[in-house]
């Protein structure tokens, strides 16, 4: 089974280049530490020597540490690709090997209803409050007219809590954040092309939100097959004008536009879930037994769910936070303000009766 699936090998994803390292000590040089306060309250001659800049890192990483934040990931796609499984996956595996929910070998239920789990991860110090919001799949209906509504409706009902938090005149010292900040979109391991379904909902969703295609239940598909269906889909995507995470468009410069440009080519991610263990080599793995072998779910040699999660977590957690704030939630909070023609978009007094939003 591993000889046959070492073919796999996308580039590995690197953590950008983050918060550089604390320096191990700062110690004040003794005209600044005893600098007298010139007129003003300024003092120049500290200005010459070390001000101390540098340690906004380390004030930084303390509140960060102190708070901790939210981060926000949806599951979307074709009814029984495995979104559920995923989710699952994602707590189970390193992140946090505790059960999302499910009993160990239960059997996951066809979801009926949009679900939130949430999750408080801590490393190193640091609090992580993990949501998946794991959505019914669509496409069972005969009708498939509007099956994204209720999934933009959820999305936008998110940026309307934070909004009213915000323009709240006694608001939150820190709102509370339920903003979907990536949305993973499962796309069928037909081998062929995208259902015009897929088409149309991503083509919905890439307004609102950050969109992460992955291929579901890579493990039907062989190296071969794969690549050339992700180069396929990558196409289609491109024709049709649909913009996946990380955008083109929202590079900042040279550096971080190669970084990005060699994680595009590696998209969409060609996943397994599961949330069974084996016994392999001695040691327990997330897997799938098929008659072959056991298909693990974190060896990067059998499919790129490790690479989703680094590229999520590792590298791009940051960013996707500032995409989804910065961009639909500021497009958002525009168009509404707009709609209600000044800065009180919303009662205040009684926040149930404000207007639902219809953006
Ligand atoms: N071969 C294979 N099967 C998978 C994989 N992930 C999930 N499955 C199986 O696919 C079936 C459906 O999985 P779910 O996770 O319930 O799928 P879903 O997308 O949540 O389905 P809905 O809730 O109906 O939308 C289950 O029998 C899973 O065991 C995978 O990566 N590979
Ligand atoms: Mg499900």
């Amino acid at each position: 089974m591993k000889g046959a699936m070492s073919a796999i090998s996308p580039p590995e994803v690197k953590p950008k280049p983050a918060v550089p390292a604390k320096p191990s000590h700062v110690t004040l040089p003794p005209a600044a530490a005893h600098s007298s306060q010139g007129p003003g309250g300024l003092s120049p001659p500290a200005l010459l020597g070390y001000v101390g800049i540098d340690t906004i890192i380390q004030q930084m990483r303390k509140k960060t540490m102190k708070t901790g934040f939210d981060f926000n990931i949806m599951t979307v796609g074709h009814s029984g690709l495995g979104k559920s499984t995923l989710v699952n996956t994602l707590f189970k595996s390193q992140v946090n090997r505790r059960s999302a929910g499910w009993g160990r070998d239960d059997r996951i239920p066809k979801t009926v209803e949009i679900k939130s789990l949430s999750h408080v991860i801590e490393e190193g110090g640091v609090k992580m409050k993990l949501t998946v919001i794991d959505t019914p799949g669509f496409g069972d209906q005969v009708n498939n007219e509007n099956c994204w509504e209720p999934i933009s409706k959820y999305i936008n009902e998110q940026y309307e809590k934070f909004l009213k938090e915000e323009v709240n005149i006694t608001r939150k010292k820190r709102i509370p954040d339920t903003r979907v900040h990536c949305c993973l979109y499962f796309i069928s391991p037909t081998g062929h092309s995208l259902r015009q379904l897929d088409i149309e909902f991503m083509k919905h969703l890439s307004g609102v939100v950050n969109i992460i295609p992955v291929i579901a239940k890579s493990d039907t598909l062989t190296p071969e097959e794969k690549n050339e269906f992700k180069q396929r889909v990558r196409k289609e995507l491109e024709m049709s004008g649909i913009e996946f995470y990380p955008q083109k468009e929202f590079d900042e410069d040279i550096e971080e536009k190669n970084y990005n440009d060699k994680i595009r080519e590696a998209m969409p991610f060609a996943v397994v879930g599961s949330n069974k263990e084996y016994q392999v080599n001695g040691k327990r793995v997330l897997g799938r037994k098929t008659p072959w072998g056991v298909v693990e779910v974190e060896n990067p040699n059998h499919c790129e769910f490790v690479q989703l999660r680094d590229f999520m977590i590792r590298s791009h957690l940051q960013d996707l936070k500032e995409t989804t704030h910065n961009i639909y939630y500021e497009t958002y909070r525009a168009k509404r303000l707009n709609e209600n023609g000044g800065l009180h978009p919303l009662g205040s007094s009684n926040q149930d009766d404000a207007p639902q939003s219809n953006v």
